[in-house]
């Protein structure tokens, strides 16, 4: 079956949803990286009125423009890479030195308890950071009006701070204390 951008996006999010967030309510295992069988997901989806097959799963992996699922080499498992907010999984990333800068996309109404508490995971396991102003500009517009934050990353690391980088290059923190936080001209990002 060829699937056009809404029924792909539309199997990414649902996908997002159950390998990072949600597994049980499928009745899907997930292993502590992360891991599903995707006989089982199949199958979990099924039983939730979704009629999903491998070749529509390897077409949201193939496709999805952020890399967010891997297949393991011999297309029996899928994970999702980042972005987890289910305790089962306890994903390791490789550690890595950052770039002098990374960006934070969020809502301005957000901004005064980070200017207090700095940046927090919340319920997803890491701070996740983007190399670019865009990327941290969408993901500040999905909730509301947005403000990037540039982060002082490297200056963070060479004060003992441990940086990770994901398979899709997303990068990782595990919080981020606010004096390494400036706020970016907002006409940069309008
Ligand atoms: C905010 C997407 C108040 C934080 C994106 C964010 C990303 C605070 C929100 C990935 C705070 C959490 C993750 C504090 C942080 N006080 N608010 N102290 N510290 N926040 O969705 O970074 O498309 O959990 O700024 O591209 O928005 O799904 O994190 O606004 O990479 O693959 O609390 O999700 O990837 O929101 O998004 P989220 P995020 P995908």
């Amino acid at each position: 079956m060829t699937m056009d951008p809404t029924q792909l996006d539309e199997l990414s999010r649902y996908l997002s949803y159950v390998l990072r967030h949600e597994p049980q309510t499928i009745g899907l295992q997930l292993d502590k990286d992360g891991w599903a069988d995707i006989d089982s997901l199949i199958a979990g989806a099924g039983r939730d009125g979704r009629a999903i097959d491998l070749s529509m799963i390897r077409a949201v992996v193939e496709t999805s423009p952020k890399k967010r699922f891997a297949l393991s080499d011999d297309f029996q498992r899928i994970r999702a890479v980042q972005g987890h907010t289910t305790s089962t999984v306890q994903r390791t990333y490789p550690e890595a030195i950052p770039p002098d800068l990374l960006y934070h996309g969020t809502a301005t109404r957000f901004l005064a308890s980070i200017r207090e508490q700095g940046l927090k995971a919340g319920l997803r396991h890491h701070v996740h950071l983007s190399l670019d102003l865009t990327t941290a500009t969408a993901v500040g517009k999905r909730h509301g009006k947005p403000v990037v934050l540039v982060i002082r990353a490297l200056r963070m690391h060479q004060n003992g701070f441990k940086f990770f980088l994901s398979e899709n290059n997303v990068w990782l923190t595990n919080a981020v204390p606010p004096e390494f936080i400036d706020t970016i001209d907002q006409s940069l990002i309008e």
